[in-house]
């Protein structure tokens, strides 16, 4: 997965994007014309003012104020009703669009992170996994403070806030990847904040979806001396490994760390490199974030990296 990947609102890829994407060139053209209108008279007025031989009376309306009527009231209604009713259709098409979504998933905001969690149990960190051409109901909170998710291509942004939860349905065309983003300014790292939506089809989707619910497998050799690493550090009070002792809640869960293409949120590339620099060193990655730096002799880092990359 590239890291770049690009998301515009012009490149809808769902149908709600797409509804919201049709009322973009009828407020494009509007404006122009708008712009238009507004600076040619600004021109002729200017003009008029330049020749001071040729006194204007300024209390009296030039063009009448039949033009005041028209051009100041009745053109502006007109381009602000029809603003909204087309608002209000694309609004209700909105609303109703998540009706009969089969899958529920709770993604919670977190400085700076997502947490994704299904019904089954499954929970994982910062990669949405869905069934691509139907809809999936998501239900937004926030664990600390307001965070927005928002994923261009595929609909609005709705805002997390600490306490409430808030619906949103999406729905991919097709299975692809969309790059998603916070999009409410909630601290240091908040542009290192990136979510991405996996569309798949739907039966790989259920595959995954069981695989991710499964403990960790047990490791063997130079993992499982990583794991004793992982255990009897820190990293056992802030993280959950299924199957195992560690269940700590303050960072992701990394039961199935090695399935994610990415880490800490999109910040890098899930290779063993990466990981051994985010562990030992996770402020040169993301300064700011929680995690603090653990000093570790070589042979336990590798060790732990390799525990770490077995999660899959
Ligand atoms: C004080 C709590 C804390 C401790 C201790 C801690 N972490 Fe973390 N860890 C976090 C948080 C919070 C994040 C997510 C930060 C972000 O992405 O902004 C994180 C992220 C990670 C990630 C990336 C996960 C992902 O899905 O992208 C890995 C891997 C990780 N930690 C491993 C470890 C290891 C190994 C240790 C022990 C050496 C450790 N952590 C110690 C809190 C902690
Ligand atoms: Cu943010």
């Amino acid at each position: 997965m590239s890291l770049l990947l690009g998301a515009s609102i012009l490149q809808p890829a769902g149908p709600a994007a797409r509804s919201i994407a049709s009322l973009w060139p009828w407020l494009l053209w509007a404006s122009v014309v708008a712009v238009v209108v507004v600076v040619v008279l600004m021109a002729v007025s200017m003009r008029r003012r330049g020749r001071l031989d040729d006194p204007v009376d300024s209390t009296e309306p030039r063009w009448g104020v039949g033009f005041i009527i028209i051009a100041g009231v009745a053109v502006p209604f007109v381009v602000l009703a029809a603003t909204y009713v087309m608002s209000l259709v694309e609004m209700r098409e909105l609303a109703s669009g998540g009706d009969g979504a089969e899958t529920t998933i709770e993604v919670i905001g977190r400085t700076w992170w997502w947490e994704v969690r299904y019904p089954n149990g499954a929970t994982t960190a910062n990669e949405i996994h869905i069934p691509a051409g139907e809809p999936v109901m998501l239900e937004l909170t926030s664990a600390d403070v307001i965070h927005s998710f928002w994923v261009p291509e595929l609909q609005v942004k709705v805002d997390q806030i600490p306490g409430r939860t808030s619906e949103l349905w999406i729905e991919a065309d097709q299975p692809g990847q969309y790059r998603g983003q916070c999009a409410e300014y909630c601290g240091l790292q908040h542009a290192n904040m990136i979510v991405q939506v996996v569309a798949e089809e739907p039966e790989e989707f259920e595959r995954w979806l069981d695989e991710q619910a499964r403990p960790a497998a047990d490791p063997e050799g130079l993992a499982a001396e990583g794991r004793d690493v992982f255990m009897s550090t820190t990293c056992v009070g802030c993280h959950t490994i299924g199957g195992t002792e560690a269940q700590g809640d303050l960072g992701p869960d990394l039961t199935h760390l090695a399935s994610r293409d990415t880490l800490a949120a999109g910040v890098m590339d899930n290779t063993a490199g990466n990981l051994a620099q985010l562990v030992t060193d996770p402020q040169s990655v993301k300064p700011g974030m929680i995690m603090p730096p653990t000093q570790l002799p070589d042979e336990q880092t590798e060790a732990l990296v390799a525990y770490l990359m077995e999660l899959e």
